[in-house]
């Protein structure tokens, strides 16, 4: 019987979606597991990065079925978003048109990829029915004062006449034009996450299943120090200037202050120095620095001196202040005291502008010295020229005291700051959801009323850039009346991030199309926290986040009763190409790659630089072709084979062939002993004490796989290991199953278990073909209603023997050998038995008998 994928794949396709093999059902009673992936965004086509997602996540589902598991798994679109107004501004077509579009190529693919969803369940977030609670959680926001809108700044370009996103922003440079960004500041709406910093931060710790990585990159963007403001008297003048430092034990090393060129106080304190226009032309120049570059250690440090001073709260001694570029007014006060013995940035800083050091804490050795000193000391030990806290231990005593004495003055406070910063939604595009939001000359900002919602998305708008929003530009849209006094308003014209559409869509998935609310409360309590969330890692910080915040608010607001949303988090590893694979199917290196790799000498590296696979890199392999010359099954498995999923791996087309050859090899052993099958389905297995030594160390073996699989399914999803284990059995079997056959019923049956249980294992992982044997063993329900099969600790047992080795009729050595082991085995372990190998090493073997399980003879001469 030949194996012939494409007809079994559409088939069973058919009757999964025809029987609602993932349709979830709310009343059954069996536990619940909640299976969510990152719903994709809407490009034109998936490729095989993708694929690898959404294959993890079929596995788990339909593992967790077997296991027993009430399944939901439902899909989604992310739709709104910068890449489709783009294409359509480039090429002229209306976003919603290409979105809808790539939408059903996408569903298309996942359709032929077998990954099952409960279709009834799809959300797409550009809908009005979805986005209409996109714009209720807007307004539940402003309720409760966590949405507000205050000037911050955007990036500009002069020359398309729009804002960009920081991510259409390349090296300072519109992504389009290449025209240099300028910063422009606009009114615009936020979203106080802040509030929300500390429970971010703590509840970190709730989440024992995520992967410790994803957690640190989380922590290290909410960013929270505990510190000290600091009141710094500007000479003369006696105005305040706050400083922030997390190292208040340093404060006698201060021997400048550096502000930054945002600084509110700055103008002011330049104001009447001679060097004015110098000055200015300086801090234009940070300003324009982006302030990735400006906060990065290796980033050179530039600064200019203000002619000013300010007094130390500790010891009243004057410091100059400087203006420079490290230091920035996002962060603690934007005003530093600067203390170069113990500050890698002030040290270099200090060198290049001649500025003293003065150590305050001394090493154990006693040997640090300002003259000496190449770096600055980072580390612990006593104060020393602080006064009166010379001897203290820096860090508790130290820092303590000299807080408590800041604070008993009046010139200090212990303080707290966080990196984490309110984030802004407003977007001045066309393609995303409107801000409910009206202005009215009388009555100021007022809300949409929550009746009125959905606000609209016009078709028919401008979108091409003009300076402006593009629904600013549709009078119909912006005309409108004040929801309070009824009088004449303007709608805001702004849209929101995509990332308030991602922030709540998994809410949503449990009552798609109720129009009264945008969730089930009591559908939501039960299903939630989802129980495996897989995605890509790149979402590890701003996704997670903002869904963490959202559902923290939710649940503060009385909307739900939990405050995290995912209990398990797994970001898979990206699939990658060779250059020198990307050469044989005419892709390439961007030059800037080339170059890179040219700077380290090593040309031969070009040909085997790895290159993450992206469609801006021309190095994608849409999955399609290969799905129609081998069939999703093996496209599948080479897939969940191509290494432990957390990882990135390689691609390679020739690795398709090797799946294609063990999946060929599977169907025909299982097909060939089919009769065997359906002859012992449902019968008892024999005893394991009835075995011979073959069929118990094929049953073995068999045993050994199901364990294999089960715990690498529920650890790590080292679904490649499984697979691994699952090719071994199957050597084995095309080995021993003749020999198995004419041993007769007991051994038959054996056989019979392995191949059916082969069968049921890679169920999850290449589902159509084993649908399909499973068929013809005779069953009439789905495979992913067969339960999950355990494993007998009974049957994994290796009884062992001695085993005494003679040569030439002399006993030489006595070795430990398996139960049943055949004379093959023996004779392999014997020759790597040195007490063997003397005797038997250059000579010529003649015979060698084998007693069972007693003796092993060789002759030799
Ligand atoms: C004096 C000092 C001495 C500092 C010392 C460090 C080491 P984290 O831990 O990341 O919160 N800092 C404060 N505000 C800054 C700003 N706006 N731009 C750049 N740097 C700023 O960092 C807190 C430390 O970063 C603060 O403590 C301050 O330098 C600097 F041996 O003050 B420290
Ligand atoms: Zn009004």
């Amino acid at each position: 019987m030949d194996y012939r994928p494409a007809e079994i794949e559409k088939k069973w396709q058919e009757y999964w979606d025809r029987t609602g093999l993932f349709r979830m059902d709310p009343s059954d009673p069996r536990p619940k597991f909640y299976c969510l992936m990152m719903f994709p965004y809407p490009s034109a086509a998936l490729h095989v990065g993708h694929m690898r997602n959404y294959v993890i996540g079929d596995v788990v589902a339909r593992y967790k079925m077997m296991k027993g598991f009430n399944v939901l798994s439902p899909i989604g679109w992310d739709a709104f978003g910068l890449p489709a107004e783009n294409a359509a501004i480039k090429l002229n077509i209306h976003p919603k048109k290409s979105t809808y579009r790539n939408i059903e190529t996408m569903k298309r693919q996942l359709n032929e990829w077998g990954t099952g969803y409960d279709w009834d369940r799809e959300v797409t977030s550009c809908d009005p029915g979805y986005y209409k609670w996109t714009q209720w959680m807007f307004l539940e926001l402003y309720k409760r004062g966590l949405a507000y809108r205050k000037k911050a700044e955007v990036n500009w370009c002069p020359s398309c006449q729009t804002v960009l996103a920081n991510e259409q922003v390349i090296d300072e440079k519109c992504e389009r034009c290449s025209t240099k960004v300028e910063r422009k500041d606009l009114e615009q709406w936020f979203f106080k996450i802040t509030d929300y910093a500390d429970q971010l931060l703590d509840d970190l710790d709730k989440l024992e299943d995520w992967p410790e990585r994803v957690k640190t990159m989380q922590k290290n963007w909410i960013g929270k120090s505990i510190g000290v403001e600091m009141d710094f008297a500007l000479e003369g003048d006696g105005a305040i200037i706050k400083c922030f430092t997390t190292r208040v034990d340093t404060l006698c090393g201060a021997t400048f202050m550096v502000m930054a060129a945002e600084h509110p106080m700055v103008p002011m304190i330049i104001d009447d120095v001679r060097n004015k226009r110098e000055m200015l032309d300086f801090i234009a120049s940070v300003k324009a620095e982006s302030n990735m570059v400006r906060s990065s250690e290796e980033a050179e440090k530039r600064g200019i001196f203000t002619g000013k001073y300010a007094v130390n709260p500790i010891n009243d001694e004057k410091v100059p202040i400087y203006i420079a570029n490290y230091v920035l007014m996002e962060y603690g006060t934007g005003a530093i005291m600067a203390v170069p013995a113990h500050d890698e940035r002030d040290f270099q800083f200090a060198t290049e502008y001649g500025i003293p050091v003065r150590v305050v804490i001394q090493n154990e050795e006693g040997s640090l010295d300002e003259k000496t000193m190449e770096h600055a000391y980072e580390g612990d030990g006593l104060l020393v020229n602080s006064g009166q806290f010379n001897g203290l231990h820096n860090r508790d005593a130290g820092m303590d005291r000299m807080t408590d004495y800041l604070e008993s003055v009046g010139k200090g406070r212990r303080s707290v700051h966080y990196r984490l910063r309110d984030w802004l939604i407003s977007r001045q595009r066309y393609w995303g959801a409107p801000i409910p939001m009206v202005y009215c000359d009388k009555c100021g900002i007022v809300p949409v009323d929550e009746k009125d919602l959905p606000v609209l998305l016009p078709d028919e708008v401008d979108f091409r850039p003009k300076g402006k929003s593009p629904l600013a530009t549709n009078d119909d849209f912006v005309k409108t009346t004040c929801p309070k006094c009824g009088g004449r308003a303007r709608r805001e014209a702004d849209t929101m991030d995509t990332f308030v559409c991602s922030s709540w869509y998994f809410l949503r998935y449990l009552s798609p199309k109720d129009d009264e609310k945008p969730f089930d409360r009591k559908l939501v309590d039960t299903w939630f926290p989802v129980n495996q969330y897989i995605g890509g890692v790149e979402h590890a910080i701003l996704h997670l986040m903002y869904a963490r915040f959202f559902t923290k608010f939710l649940c503060d607001a009385g909307h739900i009763s939990f405050d995290e949303p995912f209990a398990d988090l797994f970001t898979q590893g990206m699939i990658c190409r060779t250059a020198h694979q990307m050469k044989k199917t005419g892709a390439y290196l961007s030059d800037k790659e080339v170059a890179k790799i040219r700077a380290t000498g090593r040309d031969d590296e070009i040909e085997n630089a790895v290159v993450k696979m992206s469609k801006s890199k021309f190095n994608v392999v849409v999955p399609d072709g290969l799905i129609k010359k081998f069939g999703t099954d093996i496209v599948r498995l080479y897939i969940l084979f191509i290494g432990p999923p957390e990882k990135d791996a390689e691609w390679s087309d020739d690795g398709v062939e090797g799946a294609y050859r063990f999946i060929k090899r599977f169907w025909n052993i299982v097909t060939k002993y089919m009769d065997s099958i359906r002859e012992f389905e449902g019968k008892p297995l024999p005893e394991i004490s009835e075995l011979c030594d073959e069929a118990r160390e094929v049953h073995r073996i068999t045993n050994a796989t199901i364990k294999k699989f089960t715990t690498d399914i529920e650890g790590d999803f080292h679904f490649n290991t499984a697979i691994a284990s699952a090719m071994e059995l199957t050597n084995m079997l095309y080995l021993e199953a003749e020999k198995l056959v004419q041993q007769g019923n007991v051994s038959q049956q054996i056989l019979a278990h392995a191949l059916r249980t082969l069968t049921v294992l890679l169920g999850p992982f290449v589902p159509h073909i084993c649908e399909e044997l499973w068929q013809m063993m005779g069953k009439d329900e789905s495979l992913f209603k067969q339960e999950w099969p355990s494993w007998d600790e009974e049957a994994l047992v290796v009884e062992k023997v001695e085993i005494v080795v003679q040569i030439n009729g002399k006993v030489r050595a006595k070795m430990e050998a398996r139960l049943g082991a055949s004379e093959d085995e023996i004779l392999a372990a014997a020759k790597e038995n040195s007490d063997v190998l003397r005797h038997i090493e250059g000579k010529e073997l003649v015979r060698t008998v084998l007693v069972k399980d007693k003796l092993l003879s060789i002759v030799v001469k």
